[in-house]
Parts: C-alpha cells; structure tokens; sequence
C-alpha cells in the first residue's frame, strides 16, 4: 500500500454519510450528525477499530485488499498495512497444534523439545478435550494453585473479545477460581506501586494538564526519557491520535523543547529539541545534582514545599550531604550521568525560571530501582513549585495513549466481566501462598515454588505452579533473561498458549490453539483512551481464517467441559453481548445530558462521536489541590506529596528507602563493577506495537540484513570496525542476538539500541543460550524486580558488549509457521 493513501484521504464517506442521514428523513441529533460526517466507508468498506487507530477495509470476493485511515484521525500511524498484512502472513496459526512429544509421551514429556518446532496437527475436537483434562488434572492434582492464568499482554481491544478476561472468566467459573493471577503490568511497574506513596494515585494513567494550556502557557517543554511521536501511535483502546495536532501547534509557537535522553529519538527531531545525551540510568542523580543547585542557590519554591508537601526536611539532610557525607552538588551528579556541572546547573535554573512542564517516560522506571526515579522527579518539580499552574509540574502520560488530549463528555463502555466476583472470599484464596504475584515476577515464582517475597509492604510466597495459560500476551518477548526463562519453562508440565501469530511463546507451548484476529468478529470499544472521544462499532472485515475460532468460542466451548458454558455465555451470543455492553453505557446518557442513539442505529452509523466541552480544554491536573490543599487533598496518608512516606519508612526495605535516593542499579554504563561496556536501550518500536507485526511485510522496512537493527554510534562502531548494515552479535553472560546495525550520531557513545519485541529465532530451537538470529533484545535483560517495594520489571538494565558478526548467520526462520506435522 502507498503513502499516497495515507495523505490523500478522500472525503466521499463524508458525502456519502450526508446521504444516509437525508435518507432517514429526520432532522438528526447531535451525535449522528457527528458520526455521519466521519463514518460511512466507500463501498465494500468495513470500518472498523484496533490499537492504533479507526480504519476502513475494503474486501473484496472474501479478501481484505485495502486499509485507509478513518478522517476522523488526524495522524493515522504509519503502521496500518502491517494490520491488514498480520491477518494472511506466513506466520498466522492456521490450525490447532499439539507439541509431538506432549501428545504422545503426555503432559511434562521431554521439556527439551519445547522450542523445537514439532508439532503435530489435531482436530478442534481432541484438541478443546484435551485442554480440559488438562485443567481438571493439574487442579486435582496440584490444588488451586497448580495453573497461572496471569496472562499478560496488548491482547486486542474490544469490550466482549477480551481474551484475558474470557480465559479467567472460565477459570473463575469453570474451575471456581482455581488459578493463580498477576497484578500490575510490564510498563509502568514501579511507578504504579510508589505514586500512591507519593501523590495518592497511580498518576501513571491519569489525564494530564490538557495540550491546550501548555501550549498557551509553559515556556519549556521537557521530554525526559519520553518519545511521544513514536508511543502516541497506538492506545490500549482505539488510539485517537488527539496529541499530534496539538504536538504540531507547540512546535509552531518556537517555544523551548527538552529531550533528556541517550538516543535523539522521534520527539527529539519532530521538535528539533536541544537534545541532553544522558548516560542511562542515572536520571536520579542529575535530578538531584539540579535540586541542589536549586537549594543552593536559594531558588526552591520553599512556600509551596511547606503548604503542599511532607518530608522535604528529612530529604534535605540527604541532599546537602549532612547525612551521608556526600553533597549531590551538580558536580557529583555529573561524574554520574556525565551532564556537564555546568549544564546541569543552567538547566535547573532555566527551569525554575520559566513555566516548565517535565514531562516525563516510563523507561527510567522499567529498570532496576525504577522507583526512585519518578519519586524524585516529583520531588524537583515540588522545589519548583509549579504544580498545579497551568503548563508547570510535571506529568507522567504525555507520551503514552494521546494523554494531555482533553477529555469529551462521553458515556463510557463496560466490558466483559473475569467472572471473579462469583469466587471472592474462596476459602483457598486465604490459604494459598500468593494468589496474585506482581506480574513480572512470573519466572522467578516458576522457579522458585515456597520461596517467599516482598511486596509493597506484604511477605508473600510463591505457589508451585505447573500449568499455564496464555491469551493475548506474547510473555517469549515481552519478559526479561530470555534463557532463564527457557529454564522456567521445562519445569512446567502443560503450556497452553491462544494467539494467531506463530509467536515464539507459541513455538514454546504443548497445545497452540489458532484464534481469530480483531478483523474476524464483531466487537465494540472506545476511542481515546483519555479523550473518550468517540464509541466505534469495530465489524468484522472478513470470516475467520483457515480454522481460526474466536477466543469467546474457544473459551465457552471449555467451559463446557468443565459444565459451566451457560454461566459463561449468560445465554448471549456475539452481537446480543455487544448490544448488552453499549446499552449499559446508554444509561450514563440522562446524567452526562447527552442524547445517544439506540444500540441498532449506533451499529448502522459505525462511531458515535462526542463532544468536548470548553472547560475540559482548561484542565490543568492538581489545579483543585493547588486552589485549596484542604478541600482538595490528595489520597496520601498525609493528604499532601510525600517527599518522605512513613509508610515506606515502616516497610524498612534495604532497595528503597523513605526518600528518593540515588541508588546504583546492578549494572550500569559507567558503574564501578560493571563488565560489559554499552548500555542495551530496548526503547519500544516505531513500526511495531512490542512484537506484533514483526512477522508482517512491515519489517522490511526497518530489518538490517534481515535482522532488528541495532542502533550504534559512530566513534564506537569504527572503533569496532563496524560499518553500516553489517551483521552483528551483541551478548553478555545472559545470552547472545545478532542483529543489523545502523551507525548513527543519533545516539550517544556507549549505548546502543535493540528495539523489545523482535521475535525470539534461536538456533538450535529451544536450547540454553542458543544464538538468536532475529534479535530479541529480551536474551540481554536482568530478570530481577526493581525493589522489594514494586517488584516491576527492569526491561531496560542491560549491559552488553558488541562485534561484528564473521561467522555463518543462519537466515531467521521464525516469521513462518512449523509444519504441520
Ligand atoms: N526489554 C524490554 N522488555 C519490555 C519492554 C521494554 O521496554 N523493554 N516493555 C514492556 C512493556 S511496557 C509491555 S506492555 C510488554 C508488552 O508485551 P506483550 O503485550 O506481551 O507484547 P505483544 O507483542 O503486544 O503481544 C500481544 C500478543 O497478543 C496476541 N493477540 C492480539 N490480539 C489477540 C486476541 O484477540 N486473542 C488472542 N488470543 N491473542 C491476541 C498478539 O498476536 C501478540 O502475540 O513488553 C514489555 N517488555
Ligand atoms: N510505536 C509504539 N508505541 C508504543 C508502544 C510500542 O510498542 N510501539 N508501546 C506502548 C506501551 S505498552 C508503552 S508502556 C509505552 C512505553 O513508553 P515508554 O516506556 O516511555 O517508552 P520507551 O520506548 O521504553 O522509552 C522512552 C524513551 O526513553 C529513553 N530511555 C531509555 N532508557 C533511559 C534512561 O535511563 N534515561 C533516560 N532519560 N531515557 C531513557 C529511550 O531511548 C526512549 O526514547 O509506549 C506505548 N507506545
Ligand atoms: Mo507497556
């Protein structure tokens, strides 16, 4: 597909839309006068919504042919083809599959062979038996706690189609809960556990002062460890792209944009930003060598660190050095993050000058001690005292699903339920050792079944779990030590894994059941995750695919087995549960003064769009607690920002203390024990969401010799004899990728950046430490949690070493499928 379509977008849907509604022959409401200007497709065109964004498909005789941007998106993401691609690539699993061994050696057989590719073809039939036997026999035998059905990933969006919870949903009715969940997620991990300490919230996932009132009002725009033209594209619902428009609009006024980053990423040269080279992982030390020079310079906002915050004496013991002899002056923190003193120092009093907006990501979270880092941004934005002005503080979702993008007056859609609520109070819940594990903590419990752990607070133990259960999640890529994980896996006994993409988590499973993709069945969600700008009627584009089923009737047909398909099902099929879900969301109409149509007339029209009032383009996030801190506190034990929490204080963890601390991670470039020389920034992808459409014709547009680039700086790459386009090996004591490298200034010397989410190739399969010949940054991460406190993933701790790669390279063989045995 070209470009041209992409640019070019025609406006006959408008017209034609124009037509359907005179057709009606009604003076029309608000809503569908709205949605008829953006919905009707041309013919043969089926609308539909994903991740990154509303689109129209075209089929033709049965084929999906074509992909177009919806109008109503005004940056559609560059990714589109690659959706429409996923649905018939190679790599698509067209029937269901049981691990050769597994099938006749039975559950736990030779482990080795996972990874191996040998697979043998089985009918629906056998195969839905088989799953079932599988669940009632590690129940039986291994008690409530023997399956993980913890489950995560971007599963598709959708309010009825969520596999994740349709998976629970049978394990809570089918098997009365029997299972072992996961709390939290891989992307914000540790700031989602120490916010709450912090600011009362999770404030990761909350909306932010609106793009409108930065752009009238902040003067400095800072991106720290924040790439919002690249993540902006896709949503967890249906992206809106809402934040671009406004992106260009700031870049238009001149005004002063910051990217504190190691690599020169998209934002850095959207805005043509003054661009702060970091070294990795030491944010909290130049965060702190700032607050010193603020504090020194006496230029900290001490009315506003008395009125609104707790704990600001007891940091600053730590901070002049009175407490441990050590004055984080910029000078310290340059030795660290190797910002010039003098820089360090310019910024800091640039920012305390102007209205700033920090504005940051969430990969200095996703590494080890992750937690400090946004404790302390807080704490440097309190010392500026801009919190809660319009344009100044902080904000922690500008780059992630169009936050800052103001929010319409909307009904919201409720989805599917897990089922939970009919097992609460179980009384196995209270007995077992952990019901629930921080998510990213997934090997380390495998391995390590009675081994106890810390939690925000709580001692906990892990389960002995020896099935699982995955839907919508691709764990092969997305978790940590690729080859601890390989290990993790041979202990188990029964791997179930529902995609449709020949994942390497499925190349790793006993029973691979094919679903269908979002394009397959009909579904609803909506549009924005903070605009809640619309409701889309996601149809299905064409019938599912070779023996693709939907993960409803998989999961249903499960439940059966285990004689509870009626509890599951409730007795409504696909359109009746859909029609249920936005008639639910219909009754919040009355109360927000707004008119919906009926659920027939929204499904006809396609999207239901809403308006957006003039006094959501004025929201600046802690406005009401900066207008009044008694009225308006915040949910802290104090009700005020916690500099200091006495509730971290009480935990009494050696991994994190009271107060941000700098706390040196693992390894780091530039640590003193540290071995390997680069840092690995596994920033995510521009033309993927994670892993999904690698195995798509996408990848030809960025693959170096067929392989994930790997970002490398141009002294580093000479002194290396690396030129561009070579294959290259990196590996540490973990494990060991090739990749292709693109020599660039745009990153800084010593670090060099793999993308997450290239798909897993080792050779030989399923082996330790086997080379992987595609380049799945996940062989060269740490697998340890961030601190006894979060427990979050370190995604982003890696240190390796690199060379170009003389040997054989194995072509990658895994954007196939096996055969079919
Ligand atoms: N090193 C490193 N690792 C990271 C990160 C990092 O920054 N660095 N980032 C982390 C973050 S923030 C995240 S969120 C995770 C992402 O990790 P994941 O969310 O696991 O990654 P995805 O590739 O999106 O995997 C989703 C899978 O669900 C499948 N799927 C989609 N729709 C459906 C459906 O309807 N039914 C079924 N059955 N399957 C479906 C897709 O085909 C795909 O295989 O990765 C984490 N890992
Ligand atoms: N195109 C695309 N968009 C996405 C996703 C995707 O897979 N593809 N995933 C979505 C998801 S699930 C999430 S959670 C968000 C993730 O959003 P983030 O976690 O913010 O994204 P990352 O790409 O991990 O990191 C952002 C930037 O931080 C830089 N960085 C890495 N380490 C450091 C460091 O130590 N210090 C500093 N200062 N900078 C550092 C990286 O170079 C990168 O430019 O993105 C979402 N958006
Ligand atoms: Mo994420």
């Amino acid at each position: 597909m070209s470009g041209k379509e992409f640019t070019n977008v025609t406006r006959r849907g408008v017209l034609q839309g124009a037509t359907a509604l005179g057709a009606l022959g009604v003076l029309a409401p608000a809503w569908l006068q709205a949605g008829a200007a953006h919905a009707a497709g041309m013919d043969g065109e089926v609308m539909t919504g994903s991740h990154w964004g509303v689109f129209y498909a075209k089929v033709q005789d049965g084929t999906w042919t074509e992909i177009r941007p919806w109008e109503g998106d005004p940056h559609p993401s560059h990714q589109l083809p690659g959706i429409m691609d996923s649905v018939m690539s190679p790599s698509r699993i067209k029937y269901p599959m049981v691990r050769r061994a597994f099938l006749e050696g039975g559950a736990g057989a030779s482990p080795e062979t996972r990874g191996a590719g040998d697979f043998v073809r089985v009918s629906w039939e056998e195969a839905t038996e088989l799953v079932a036997n599988e669940l009632k026999r590690v129940s039986e035998t291994h008690g409530p706690t023997g399956i993980y059905g913890g489950s995560y990933g971007w599963k598709s969006p959708g309010k009825l189609h969520n596999c994740q919870n349709l998976m629970r949903r049978m394990l809570n009715l089918g098997l009365d809960g029997a299972f072992v969940n996961a709390s939290g997620d891989y992307s914000t991990g540790a700031a989602q556990i120490i916010m709450p300490h912090v600011v009362g919230t999770l404030e990761v996932y909350e909306q932010q002062t609106v793009w409108p009132v930065v752009i009238e009002n902040t003067d400095v725009l800072v991106f720290w460890g924040a790439d919002p033209v690249r993540t902006n594209q896709i949503s967890w619902t249906v992206s809106d792209h809402d934040n671009f428009p406004y992106m260009e609009e700031f870049k238009n006024t001149g005004k002063k944009v910051i990217v504190i980053d190691p690599w020169r990423n998209e934002t850095a040269r959207f805005f043509d930003a003054e661009w702060v080279p970091i070294r990795p992982h030491t944010d909290v030390a130049l965060m702190l060598g700032m607050a010193h020079t603020l504090y020194t310079e006496e230029l900290h906002d001490a009315d506003f660190l008395s009125e609104y915050t707790t704990g600001f004496d007891e940091f600053l013991p730590y901070l002049t050095g009175e407490s441990d002899g050590t004055p984080k002056t910029a000078e310290w923190a340059s030795d660290i993050c190797e910002v010039p003193a003098e820089q360090i120092k310019e910024l800091a009093r640039l920012f305390q000058s102007s209205r700033t907006m920090l504005s940051s990501g969430w990969s200095i979270q996703r590494q080890h001690h992750g937690e400090q880092s946004h404790w302390m941004l807080v704490t440097l934005a309190s010392m500026l005292g801009q919190i809660g002005l319009p344009g100044g503080g902080f904000g922690l979702s500008y780059h992630y699903a169009n936050g800052g993008a103001p929010s319409a007056n909307s009904i919201v859609l409720p989805g599917i339920s897990d089922g939970g609520a009919a097992v609460e109070g179980a009384a196995w819940l209270t007995e077992a050792g952990a019901a629930s594990i921080p998510v990213s903590r997934v090997v380390e419990m495998i391995l390590n079944p009675g081994m106890e752990f810390d939690f925000n607070g709580k001692r906990q133990k892990y389960p002995e779990v020896k099935m699982v259960y995955w839907v919508g999640g691709n764990p092969f890529s997305h978790h940590q030590d690729r080859n601890q994980m390989v290990e993790a896996w041979s202990k188990l006994e029964t791997v179930v894994v529902q995609d449709f993409q020949w994942t390497a988590t499925a190349r790793f499973a006993d029973i691979v059941l094919p679903a269908t993709s979002a394009y397959e069945r009909n579904d609803i969600e909506n549009v924005g995750d903070y605009s809640s700008r619309a409701i889309v009627a996601m149809k299905k584009v064409i019938d599912p695919v070779f023996e693709a089923r939907n993960d409803f009737d998989i999961l249903a047909d499960i439940s059966e087995k285990l004689g509870a398909r009626d509890a599951f099902t409730e007795g409504k099929d696909e359109m009746a549960w859909i029609k249920s879900l936005y008639e639910s969301a219909a009754e919040q109409a009355p109360a927000r003064g707004i008119e919906v149509p009926s659920f027939d007339e929204f499904w006809e029209a396609g999207i239901l769009e809403f308006e957006i009032p003039e006094e959501n383009r004025q929201f600046v996030r802690y406005g009401d607690f900066r207008e009044d801190p008694l009225l308006e506190p915040l949910g802290t034990p104090s009700g005020l920002i916690e500099i200091y929490s006495r509730n971290i204080e009480k935990m009494g963890y050696d991994d994190c203390p009271p107060h941000p601390t700098w706390m040196e991670p693992v390894e780091r470039l530039g640590g003193a024990d540290t071995k390997y020389p680069f840092h690995v920034d596994t920033a995510h992808p521009n033309s993927r969401l994670h892993s999904q459409l690698c195995g798509t014709s996408l990848r030809e547009t960025y693959a170096i010799a067929g392989r994930e680039p790997c970002l490398i700086n141009t002294e580093d790459a000479a002194a290396k004899g690396i030129a561009d386009g070579d294959i290259v090996r990196v590996f540490n004591d973990r494990g060991q990728i090739l990749a292709g490298a693109v020599v660039t200034d745009d990153i800084r010397p010593s670090v060099i950046k793999v993308s997450e989410g290239g798909w897993y190739d080792p050779v030989p399969g399923g082996e330790l430490g086997a080379l992987d010949v595609y380049g799945d940054a996940n062989n060269l991460t740490v697998g340890i949690g961030t601190s006894k406190l979060a427990q979050g993933n370190c995604g982003h701790t890696a240190m390796a070493d690199v060379e170009k790669y003389t040997g054989d390279a194995p072509e990658p063989n895994v954007f196939t499928a096996p055969a079919e045995g």
